[in-house]
């Protein structure tokens, strides 16, 4: 998808309706969630019964108010989020064009030659209504959960200790079965792939965009990747974070700063001079890594490597509690608190929310004008990247640590005992998704419904 000016995906102007007909020219089922976006839950782009996936050459009428920000769009269809349908979703704010920035996008994927559903069941060994079946029946066998109060009071302050992994691992009443106690370490990358792109593109032959001498850029970088990770590597340059997941944020600087799945970061970089910079995305737990470069006129572009010197750590919440938000809800206690507890393994391959797996699953009931908080506690061995649809929520809290944090769609729950609160205002009736962004996880159970009262189902 390209916009008038045959940039991919859309950039709207101050003000603009999202007035958007949408063309299913695949020659599959498809429908496109307008990730971040605040539409009404019927224009959301989730296959709810009410608002099927677009048969081929169907077309379906998109008309609501956008809010401005770093925004992306993708099929929220299957696994086609992996064959890369995905583009950037940029609505435009008069006070950030008045800055007179150069604007970059960078959209970052994994890319692998394996079809998606053959990576799938790599990952599974079997068909993925087989593994709902077998890890439901796992999950059965475990006693009933206990309420996430009764866990946490003992546990705080010792998200990390080999206590905590102990005691979460047996209380989520999952199999222990290829873990060992003194084996244990937290998973990262399910797949392997075979590239990573950086607006489509790899290091070999990378995009290299002209910025002025001492150019004013604003980055908006889109982990657009389906279960990949990465720090953004700024290199020579010092940036400052000013949004997040479109939303802003007070300025935090640094050279390198963590992206989880479906986050996007706004960074505002001054170039010092002239040169070429590269900007790169670095793979968790990993030496790979993708990128763009910012050149100004003359400069000489240097070939750099897929694959650096050094590791990357497992991305984490450094940033995400060093954040605070321009635009934090009004205080409020809450009117309801929600409690998950975030469940799976690699063996056997699943992935749960309170023990359920989707589309078998409780959703979460509220009403429009509470507000509303969702504690959620990893107790698997993975972080997990969880969206919420249709809601702009704000971290209250990070490992049970009280914050004023970003407002922001899409937070990461650390593994082993992680825990993340959010609190948003029930705002905007319907049905929606909270699910797990990586698309592998989501697809093995790990979604629920957050649902207001008297919505027709
Ligand atoms: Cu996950």
């Amino acid at each position: 998808m390209t916009d008038q000016a045959g940039r991919p995906g859309l950039t709207l102007a101050p003000g603009e309706q999202f007035r958007v007909k949408l063309l299913n020219r695949t020659a599959d089922h498809t429908i496109i969630h307008w990730h971040g976006q605040l539409p009404p839950w019927t224009q959301d782009g989730f296959p709810w019964p009410q608002t099927p996936p677009l048969a081929p050459a169907a077309t379906r009428a998109y008309d609501y108010v956008p809010i401005p920000g770093t925004y992306w769009m993708h099929s929220h269809q299957g696994l086609q989020e992996q064959s890369l349908m995905t583009a950037p979703l940029i609505v435009q704010d008069a006070a950030v064009l008045a800055e007179g920035r150069q604007e970059v996008v960078v959209m970052l994927h994994d890319f692998s030659f394996t079809a998606p559903d053959a990576l799938l069941a790599g990952l599974t060994g079997q068909t993925p209504s087989a593994i709902h079946a077998m890890a439901r029946s796992t999950e059965n066998a475990a006693p009933a959960p206990m309420t996430v109060g009764n866990r946490m009071g003992p546990m705080q302050g010792m998200a990390h200790t080999a206590a905590g992994k102990g005691m979460g691992m047996s209380m989520s009443g999952m199999s222990m079965s290829g873990m060992s106690m003194s084996g244990m370490s937290m998973d990262l990358n399910d797949i392997n792939y075979d590239a990573f792109l950086a607006n489509d593109r790899t290091l070999h032959d990378p995009e290299t965009i002209q910025v002025e001498r001492s150019g004013r850029v604003r980055l908006r970088i889109i982990n657009a990747a389906s279960s990949s990770q990465f720090w953004i590597d700024l290199g020579a340059l010092t940036g400052r974070v000013v949004a997040v997941d479109g939303h802003p944020v007070v300025p935090v600087v640094g050279r390198r700063f963590p992206l989880a799945i479906a986050q996007r970061l706004d960074i505002v970089v001054d170039l010092p001079g002239a040169g070429a910079f590269p900007v790169l995305a670095r793979l968790e737990g990993s030496r790979r890594r993708t990128g763009v470069v910012l050149a100004t006129p003359g400069s000489r572009v240097v070939r750099i490597q897929d694959t650096g010197l050094d590791q990357m750590l497992p991305v984490d919440n450094s940033l995400e509690t060093r954040l605070v938000a321009r635009a934090p809800l009004a205080a409020r206690k809450p009117d309801l608190v929600h409690r998950i507890v975030l469940g799976g393994g690699m063996k056997p391959y699943s992935w749960s929310l309170n023990g359920e797996f989707w589309p078998n699953i409780t959703p979460l009931m509220l009403r429009k004008g509470q507000r509303v908080e969702i504690e959620m506690v990893n107790h698997s061995m993975m972080a997990h990247p969880m969206h919420l649809h249709g809601h702009a929520f704000q971290v209250v809290a990070v490992n049970g640590r009280p914050l004023n944090g970003a407002v922001r769609d899409t937070v990461l729950v650390t593994p082993m005992m992680g825990s993340v609160r959010i609190a948003f205002d029930a705002d905007n009736p319907g049905r929606w998704a909270l699910h797990c962004h990586n698309l592998y996880h989501m697809m093995t159970g790990m979604m629920t419904e957050v649902r207001y009262d008297g919505i027709e189902v």
